[in-house]
């Protein structure tokens, strides 16, 4: 099957990055995408792009219509901190636009789907050091109880109806094309973007909150990886445990100290604190790498290496 890709979403943090990425691999021409509003002009003016309501049934099934679409990454979503000043949204979101790639594959309309999950459906009393794949789950904010709902429709849909659904549990991502939005993990990005402007930080999370975080061409490699695989290799069909490294603000600002030494930080914890603290600090994604041969490659000072160059050389580009 040549695929013919839609993402929904592609304006944001990750779906950005898997549009060029996806084009790159399979042409622009095969890869439309789509997202509410024209919020990233680099997405917008890069290839086919359509403004499409991932909440609005019929928009996305004439999109996909139009295009003759089989392959769907559903990349919109509200996120945690945003979520929990706003849970009716963030329900309301997280789960039509779900319903509606699930039931269009359900129908025949898409044949492959991905979906991501996140770290965030796991929670206080989930046990926190190298969390196992299967384990107590009571997420305590809405967009963990959208995930972990959204993982059990993913895992019925496949088994009922045989939909071709694939799904991962994201940890934090970190990057510098395009910046996060409203996740409890945004300081990770945040910390970078203001120790080049301002050689110091002031963190939302305090100093010893450990949480697990990728950087973003290892969330797009297992992204990838995942979807690129044989169906038969995929044993998980709610989602999968993936993970890189874990580090806490404390270990970020030693990292940028080593390109930096007078960046400095200070701690003032807001209502992020108790939803990290909710969070697991490692993940077991032994499944993932079993599977279908998951594999990292960058840690924490890579990640500091890639972000510091890549956001001073930016800087330079737009002064
Ligand atoms: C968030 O912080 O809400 C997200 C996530 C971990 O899913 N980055």
């Amino acid at each position: 099957m040549t695929p013919k890709i839609l993402i929904i979403g592609a304006c944001g943090q990750i779906g950005s990055e898997l549009t060029h990425k996806l084009r790159s691999i399979h042409g622009k021409d095969n890869v439309i995408a789509s997202d509410i509003s024209y919020n990233n002009l680099d997405i917008v003016n890069s290839g086919t792009f359509e403004i499409l309501d991932a909440q609005d049934y019929t928009s996305v099934k004439i999109c996909i219509d139009k295009h003759q679409i089989n392959t769907v990454y559903l990349m919109a979503a509200m996120l945690s901190a945003t979520g929990e000043k706003y849970p009716l949204k963030a329900w309301d979101l997280n789960m039509d636009s779900l319903f509606h790639v699930l039931n269009l594959a359900k129908e025949g309309f898409i044949k492959k789907l991905f979906w991501p999950s996140s770290i965030a459906v796991f929670g206080p009393t989930t046990p926190k050091e190298n969390t196992p794949q299967y384990t107590i789950m009571e997420p305590s904010t809405v967009y963990g109880i959208t995930k972990q709902v959204g993982e059990r429709w993913c895992e019925y849909y496949h088994n009922q109806y045989g939909v071709d659904v694939r799904s991962i549990r994201y940890p934090g991502i970190i990057s510098w094309k395009t910046l996060p939005g409203g996740g409890t993990t945004d300081y990770a990005v945040e910390i970078y973007h203001k120790a080049i402007a301002d050689n110091k930080y002031e963190c939302f999370l305090s100093e010893e909150t450990e949480l697990p975080m990728m950087f973003m061409d290892d969330a797009i490699k297992a992204t990838l990886d995942i979807m690129d695989a044989k169906p038969e290799a995929i044993k998980i069909r709610s989602s999968y445990n993936l993970s890189a490294v874990s580090f806490t603000p404390k270990d970020m600002t030693q990292s940028i100290q080593k390109h930096l030494p007078d960046f400095t930080i200070s701690y003032k914890p807001d209502f992020r604190q108790k939803i990290a603290d909710s969070w697991p600090k490692s993940i077991d994604d032994s499944n993932a790498r079993e599977d279908w041969s998951w594999k990292h490659s960058f840690s924490l000072d890579d990640i500091t290496n890639e972000m510091l160059t890549n956001l001073k050389k930016k800087e330079v580009e737009t002064n």
